[in-house]
């Protein structure tokens, strides 16, 4: 029972259970974690595949041909699938005003080809979709940057990479991580909405999605089933990280469902119902206070969460009650156009509207509410 299998294709990043867990107050409460074994382990607890930064692969071994080396054995042992690939332009100092939109104009330089050298690994490894979060793309003073010209620079950066991949052939896709702030005070394109109108202005708008993550958007005090069903609406959901967070405060990545449990509960509905047919992708860190074990308990609770709220989605849309209730709140109703086929706007300038009566007439919300809620407690 909610025992993974790569059908349910969830895939974690290297740097989640490798997280040492050092944070701006206290070290390391665990040791570097080998690419190898997470991935041995990742197979034997059921995940389909395996996300990871380039510097992820440094980890234990500092030489990065042996590093990826081990890490192509490591697939090839277990059959574990790298569906996505991204780029640390935010621990190393050098990234500290950020990297594509650095005031330095050598970094961000070097960031573009930093991105470019883990791009042919991507390609190399099958990936098809590459992550860019801007972490440190940003700032903590007005006076400091230039927005505009920041977005500018973050414009040049996509539309270089994008060129970069259709002239070497990759069958890859780009998918922009928005994150309202943490590490920098600011963080640019700091919610969906704000990439969605960001990705618009590149020269290939086509190859640029999202990857919204849910902790992120509900930092920015923003409903992350909203936002994950306004990504689907443009086509634009090309990947998604998944994890929990309690509220507004520092980004916690909890163990997914950890957080806002009901919204979750939503999530995975839409997921399992709206056609998205992606990774089910972690991005979430084991506590500080676990030890080695507790990480990889956290890791199958993710998984584990998951497919118990799956489970739940599908009883309540087969209960008759809730379908009943649906049809009484008219929620299906929102899927019929306003001006029906063939009707004309005089038509609908003559419609015979009793106002006072609809306006008097309750949706039944609150019944529709308490039986999502009872499928979610398991008492239905
Ligand atoms: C943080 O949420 C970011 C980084 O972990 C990484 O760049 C990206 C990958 O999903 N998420
Ligand atoms: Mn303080
Ligand atoms: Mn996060
Ligand atoms: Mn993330």
């Amino acid at each position: 029972m909610y025992t993974p299998s790569p059908e349910d294709k969830f895939t974690f990043g290297l740097w989640t259970v490798g997280w040492q867990a050092r944070d701006q107050f206290g070290d390391a409460t665990r040791a570097p974690l080998d690419p190898v074994e997470t991935v041995h382990k990742l197979a034997e607890l059921g995940a389909y595949g395996v996300t990871f930064h380039d510097d992820d692969l440094l980890a234990v071994e500092p030489d990065r041909d042996r590093a990826i080396e081990n890490f192509k054995k490591a697939l090839a042992d277990t059959g574990l699938k790298v569906p996505m690939a991204t780029t640390n332009l935010f621990t190393h100092p050098v990234f500290k005003d950020g990297g594509f939109t650095s005031n330095n104009r050598e970094v961000r330089r070097y960031a573009i080809r930093k991105v470019i050298r883990n791009l042919d690994l991507a390609a190399e490894l099958g990936a098809k979709t590459y992550v860019c979060w801007g972490g440190r793309e940003g700032a903590e003073s007005d006076a400091a940057k230039d927005i505009r010209a920041a977005l500018s620079r973050y414009k040049e950066a996509m539309d270089i990479l994008s060129q970069y991949v259709i002239d070497k052939g990759y069958d890859i896709r780009f998918a922009i991580e928005p994150k309202p702030n943490e590490p920098r005070g600011d963080i640019l394109l700091p919610t969906v909405g704000h990439a969605l109108a960001f990705i618009n202005e590149l020269e290939h708008p086509e190859m640029v999605g999202l990857n919204p993550e849910t902790g992120h958007e509900q930092m920015a005090g923003l409903n992350y089933f909203h936002a994950i069903s306004q990504a689907m609406w443009h086509g634009k959901l090309f990947h998604l990280d998944l994890n929990g967070q309690r509220g507004i405060k520092y980004d916690q990545d909890l163990i997914f469902g950890h957080g806002d449990v009901q919204n979750a509960f939503f999530l995975v509905d839409l997921l399992e119902h709206g056609g998205y047919e992606g990774p089910r992708h972690f991005d979430y860190k084991p506590v500080r206070t676990d030890d080695k074990n507790d990480a990889w308990d956290s890791l199958a609770a993710n998984m584990r969460t998951y497919l118990i709220l799956k489970e739940k989605a599908k009883a309540y849309r087969a209960d008759p009650e809730v379908q009943e209730a649906l049809a009484a709140s008219k929620v299906d109703e929102l899927g019929a156009r306003t001006l029906g086929e063939g009707e004309t706007l005089q038509d609908l300038l003559n419609d015979d509207f009793d106002l006072d009566g609809v306006a008097e007439r309750g949706y039944h919300f609150t019944r529709l509410s308490q039986l999502a809620l009872e499928h979610l407690f398991g008492v239905r």
